[in-house]
């Protein structure tokens, strides 16, 4: 009497994966038996042996493996095992990374020249001494980073001196200050930043938001102590006749990628900063977000050159666009200098990328005034 078939069953499994493009990815798993029939699918369909798949059966273990991975290699795999008394099957999903191509390009070896038309650069027209660049967001998301982070490439290196009083005096900024950025060859540049209190979702902390509103009009006069209530029109701190050299020229709203899924939509922090957009928007001020916080994506951290392939990273920059409704084109990712003690072209190029564009949409706005 002939032994009989025994039931296909996995001894192991498969896996879920994660793999960036280019790289290859291989399924194993282990039958209790070598007499089976194996078949692989990709979201139901077979698959053959072929350029990048390689399909193996070694007596009990079975493998698949596809070669130099792209965006189409992402789905659900399932292995079938099957004789005459019974199948079975096992299913891992496959996520890439990446996008085959990058989905914005950017100059990597353009930072000296971005960098000398900045240091060039003067306002137009009749405009302002300079131009106001106001940074507001939620607390802790990397706002007074972005002013070190600038002053650092145009000191030519990391610097934490310029700001670390206002960083390490209290847990975060409180006071309103004007930051000036000195380049080291060219001297004072006619761009400043102005570093504000994060905003929180409770109406009684953080900055108060018709404060930012009175920052935008150039209401609010230097070293102002921020308030749970918003700065009356009495208060000596409150100047009543700005110049053109006081208000906002440039609304940045900084997000930070690891934690924008924490806000939703209708979360009051949101709806604060939505409030300071239209505001900013009902006086013609241009706006530009800048989302902090990219190394949270581990391709990013790995090398930032690959900030425009990383899904991570353009979910997390939708997200920042669907919630504060600005469009993707004015939102730029960055890696401030947090841990760094040496500069970094690639750091240094997207934060000048970004510069450049906040710098052109305030100078056309002071230039239409
Ligand atoms: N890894 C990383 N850390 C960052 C980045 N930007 C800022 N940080 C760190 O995040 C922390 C908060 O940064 P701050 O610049 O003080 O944030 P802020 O928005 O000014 O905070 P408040 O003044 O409290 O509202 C600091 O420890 C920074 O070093 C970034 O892009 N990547
Ligand atoms: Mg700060």
């Amino acid at each position: 009497m002939g032994s009989s078939l025994p039931k296909p069953e996995f001894q192991s499994h498969i896996h879920d994966k994660q793999v960036k493009r280019g790289e290859d990815i291989v399924f194993r798993c282990e039958a209790n038996t070598d007499r089976l029939e194996a078949t692989w699918e990709k979201d139901g369909e077979r698959l053959y042996e072929g350029d990048r798949v390689s399909i193996s059966q070694n007596g009990k273990d079975l493998s698949l493996k596809i070669s130099k991975v792209k965006e189409e290699d992402e789905g659900k795999y399932t292995v079938n095992l099957r004789n005459h008394t019974d199948t079975a099957s096992d299913s891992a999903s496959v996520v890439v990374l990446e996008y085959d191509q990058d989905w914005r390009t950017i100059d990597w070896g353009n930072n000296h020249s971005i960098k000398k038309s900045l240091q060039e650069y003067k306002p137009s027209g009749q405009g302002p001494k300079h131009l106001r660049i106001l940074l507001h967001g939620p607390v802790g998301v990397g706002k007074s980073s972005i002013i070190n982070s600038i002053n650092s490439i145009f000191q030519g290196q990391v610097k934490v001196g310029a700001l670390s009083c206002a960083l390490a005096s209290t847990s975060f900024t409180k006071v309103f200050k004007t930051w000036k950025i000195i380049d080291k060859e060219t001297g004072l540049l006619p761009f400043v930043f102005s570093d504000i209190m994060g905003l929180e979702k409770e109406d009684y902390k953080g900055v108060h938001t018709d404060d930012v509103i009175s920052i935008l009009k150039g209401h609010i006069k230097d070293d102002y102590k921020f308030n749970s209530s918003p700065l009356s029109k009495e208060n000596t701190n409150y100047n009543s006749s700005p110049t053109l050299d006081d208000k906002v020229h440039c609304l940045v709203s900084v997000l930070s990628a690891n934690s924008i899924h924490l806000l939703e939509e209708d979360h009051k922090l949101i709806k604060k900063m939505r409030d300071v957009r239209e505001h900013a928007s009902d006086l013609g001020i241009p706006q530009v977000v800048l989302m902090t916080h990219v190394d949270a994506c581990l391709l990013v951290k790995n090398s930032l050159k690959n900030i425009y392939s990383s899904k991570y990273i353009k979910k997390k920059m939708q997200d920042c666009s669907n919630k504060l409704g600005v469009p993707m084109n004015c939102i730029f990712p960055v890696k401030n200098y947090s841990e760094e003690i040496q500069l970094d072209e690639t750091v240094n190029c997207l934060i000048l990328n970004a510069l450049k564009r906040i710098v052109d949409f305030a100078d056309d706005h002071v230039s239409n005034l």
